[in-house]
């Protein structure tokens, strides 16, 4: 009979394809005894990526830091959906700040563990695009400057979801939200605007900056873990599919998000202070129509006339972040 190689396309999760890993190489996932620090009850949409995102980086932190871990959480979905008073949860130390600094109160407690000798518990600071990259950016950059021993993640869904989808300077260019108008004729988000965090954070010569994805958990694992093993600010940026604020099917998240990353949108990289040192090259190009398309908020651009100059300018964008990173193989 002809052999057939055995192929593990479940890596990510608590299934058979992870449990025959070797040890060493299962997600934290897979591990019976993960700590669930997000645990069920919470109140998340189905398919919510921000959810899926935020329990495989707390679990994974808790293990590399023994349990020891304190988090401050910027007001948001994530905060919102998992922790609706009285009930919550978490099932770590956690702290709801203010929308606008949980760099600031996550710098705070870490300030305070080191007076009282207690450096062995590691501070995250955790938030949307829009708690990081527009109100509680002031905050961050802070962090960053004074290097506070603390790892900040960033769950990008791309817009402020947890008040009803507007914009944040993490929108991308054509993305139609549900609240905030058009400037000038076009709708959705303008070209030419934004802000990338990760490479501002980078500029800051922090001793560690990443991006990871939904769609490629065991890569947000190791990422998180590594993070968790250096000492001073670090800034973990995931990119997390919102199918409300996306107008995407629930099911589609991790197909959409690995197409974020296979076209060129959402490049993966590591940075150590201030210097690229890894990054993941695309398997299989991905032109962006592909991507837009699954999206309700980008339907505009396929009516019955294509808007073939808007989506030329969005694949200029994935392929110059191919060519700037490297994200080919033959590059
Ligand atoms: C100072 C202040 N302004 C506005 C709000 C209202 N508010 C709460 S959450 C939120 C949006 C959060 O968006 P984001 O940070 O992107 O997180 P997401 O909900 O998308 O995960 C806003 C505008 C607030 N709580 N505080
Ligand atoms: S609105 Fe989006 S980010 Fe918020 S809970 Fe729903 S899917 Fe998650």
């Amino acid at each position: 009979m002809a052999m057939q190689t055995v192929k593990f396309y479940q890596t990510g999760t608590f299934t058979v394809g992870n449990r025959l890993l070797a040890e060493n190489d299962r997600s934290v996932q897979a591990n019976m005894q993960r700590t669930n620090s997000l645990n069920s009850g919470h109140r998340a949409c189905q398919g919510c990526g921000e959810a899926l995102g935020a329990r495989y980086a707390i679990d994974a932190a808790m293990r590399a830091a023994g349990n020891q871990v304190v988090a401050a959480n910027a007001t948001g979905c994530l905060e919102v959906f998992s922790t609706p008073y009285p009930e919550t949860s978490w099932q770590i130390p956690w702290i709801h700040s203010l929308f606008g600094n949980a760099a600031a109160v996550a710098s705070g407690v870490a300030a305070a563990l080191r007076v009282k000798g207690r450096e062995h518990v590691r501070v995250i600071a955790q938030g949307g695009d829009g708690g990081t990259t527009d109100i509680g950016f002031g905050c961050l950059s802070g962090m960053f400057e004074r290097n506070d021993d603390v790892l900040y993640i960033c769950y990008d869904n791309e817009a402020y979801m947890n008040t009803g989808v507007q914009r944040s300077s993490a929108t991308p260019p054509a993305a139609r939200t549900a609240t905030t108008m058009a400037v000038g004729d076009a709708p959705g988000n303008v070209f030419n605007t934004g802000k990338n965090v990760p490479l501002i954070a980078m500029a800051h010569n922090i001793p560690y900056v990443a991006t990871a994805s939904v769609a490629n958990l065991r890569d947000l694992e190791y990422k998180v873990t590594k993070a968790m093993g250096i000492r001073g600010a670090r800034y973990i940026h995931i990119h997390v599919p919102c199918p409300l604020g996306w107008g995407s099917a629930p099911a589609d998240t991790i197909k959409i998000a690995r197409m974020a990353v296979e076209s060129g949108l959402f490049p993966l990289f590591e940075a150590e202070n201030g210097e690229i040192t890894a990054r993941t090259t695309i398997r299989r190009r991905v032109p962006v129509e592909e991507y837009l398309k699954l999206q309700r908020r980008f339907a505009h651009l396929f009516g019955r006339e294509p808007d073939t100059k808007r989506l030329a300018l969005i694949q200029a964008t994935a392929d110059r972040n191919i060519a700037k990173f490297g994200l080919l193989e033959e590059a």
